[in-house]
């Protein structure tokens, strides 16, 4: 399996966010190229490279870039930033080593899909990464690489930073969309969907910050290199954020199929302790958990599929023998419904209800029928909702009740937590 690393390799070098640094390293020669490129051709490059959206649903990239309607002006890009998935934490590394990559990307994008005007949404709790990303754009505008004519030629790109103010649901893209209009963070209905009716009611293409900084490699190297470093639809590299009992937790920059186990017990060095692997989140709190013995698998979102959840926003969160599964899923449980926007009913109700229950399980308040009574409360929101927070929260009820209902069922008979109230946590 290949070793190269597109969005890391900068990393950790001095002063790596400026733009001197960047151009030393051969930054902004993918734009030179791409601007000498029809822009049909670095469209069909992306389609080649089977760069899928690195946000949560794992989107054909350059298809989505081939629904803007031909016909309708002005186009936008959104980059969404708001980076706020339980277990992800790979946006802020990019954008506060990396930002030239992010921006070269960008400015590709837009030249490739004839857009003029540009949004990164950043989440607002991101103070540093927002200035950093701010002072790049400086930068960028100063060199004339932004502004009335990228890089001297006639085609005008202007990038606005706007930071958020701490809503979770402002990283769905309608809600993005809302917010960056001055309204309230409310999801739209979808269909239509951004690429046809969006910002402002026009065509609006909307990215992750990971997604759009790997367009810089693939209009250098081509798109079947990059396709060629994956497997299946899946192209590329993905940054894995691992957090939870691993000796070494952090960001890692593997192909996209990369084996889970792998991953956890030689990367990040196995568990703390020597103690064994009791459940795993491939992709983001919201994507439905593994047991110990189904770790052993590719990453290739197809393959996480398959395998019953999903490669998410690349989140992996694991939790060793000492977890209470129960506390684990009430805390994830609890984000959820502090989150919901309380636009639609399933959701506004059932998200409360089920922290509820499972405050009431971790704490030998509830009886068997309230474990049946959890299950239905996740099958009625499922499905049933105006956005995808709604499934978000009914995954993981769902998953951990079918793989471990048990260990719920004893917090019932046991009255309370059978691991005692230190269960969370490294005990070493
Ligand atoms: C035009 C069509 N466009 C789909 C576009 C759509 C969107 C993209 C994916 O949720 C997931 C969610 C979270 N014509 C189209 C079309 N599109 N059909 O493709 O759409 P969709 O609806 O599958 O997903 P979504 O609503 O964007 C994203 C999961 O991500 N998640 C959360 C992540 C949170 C972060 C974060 O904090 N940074 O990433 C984690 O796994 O559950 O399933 O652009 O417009 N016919
Ligand atoms: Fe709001 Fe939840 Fe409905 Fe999404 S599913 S629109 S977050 S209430």
């Amino acid at each position: 399996m290949s070793d190269t690393l597109i969005l890391s390799k900068r990393w950790g070098k001095k002063d790596s966010h400026t733009l001197a640094s960047y151009r030393a390293d051969g930054g902004y020669a993918a734009l030179e190229k791409a601007l000498g490129m029809d822009p049909a051709a670095i469209v069909s490059e992306v389609k080649a490279s089977n760069l899928r959206g690195r946000g949560g649903a794992g989107f054909a990239t350059g298809l989505k870039w081939s629904f803007l309607p031909k016909d309708i002006r002005p186009r936008y890009l959104c980059i969404n930033a708001d980076e706020s998935e339980p277990g992800t934490f790979k946006d802020r590394y990019i954008i506060a080593h990396d930002p030239h990559q992010l921006i070269e990307g960008i400015a590709i994008a837009c030249f490739a899909n004839d857009i003029h005007l540009a949004y990164v949404y950043i989440r607002g709790e991101f103070k540093r990464q927002a200035e950093i990303l701010h002072a790049a754009v400086q930068e960028a505008y100063a060199a004339g690489i932004l502004g009335p004519k990228l890089l001297g030629r006639d085609f005008a790109l202007d990038l606005h930073v706007h930071r958020g103010a701490g809503a979770y649901i402002c990283g769905e893209e309608s809600a993005l969309m809302e917010s960056l209009e001055g309204k309230k963070g409310y999801p739209r209905l979808k269909p239509p969907f951004p690429a046809v009716v969006g910002l402002w009611g026009k065509p609006t293409i909307i990215n992750n910050v990971e997604t759009l900084a790997n367009v810089p490699w693939i209009v250098q190297n081509g798109g079947a290199a990059f396709a060629a470093l994956g497997q299946g639809k899946s192209g590329g590299t993905r940054l894995f954020c691992v957090s939870g009992h691993v000796v070494r937790p952090g960001v890692y920059e593997k192909p996209v199929h990369y084996n889970l186990k792998k991953l956890i017990m030689e990367d990040c060095g196995g568990i703390v302790g020597g103690r064994a692997v009791k459940a795993v989140i491939p992709g983001g709190s919201s994507a439905p958990v593994l047991a110990a013995h189904e770790i052993d698998v590719s990453m290739e979102f197809d393959a996480l599929k398959a395998a019953g959840t999903m490669a998410g926003s690349g989140g992996v969160i694991v939790m060793d023998e000492s977890t209470c599964l129960v506390r684990a899923l009430a805390r994830i449980s609890k984000f959820y419904a502090e989150e919901s926007c309380g636009q639609c009913t399933p959701c506004r109700e059932g998200t409360p209800w089920m922290e509820g229950i499972l405050h009431r399980i971790e704490h030998g308040e509830a009886s068997a029928a309230d474990v049946d009574r959890l299950e239905q409360v996740a099958n009625s929101i499922a499905g049933n909702t105006i956005c995808a927070l709604g499934d978000a929260a009914a995954m993981p009820v769902q998953s951990f009740l079918k793989k471990f209902k048990p260990e719920f069922l004893r917090h019932v008979e046991h009255r309370g937590c059978p691991y005692g109230e230190h269960a969370w946590g490294l005990t070493q």
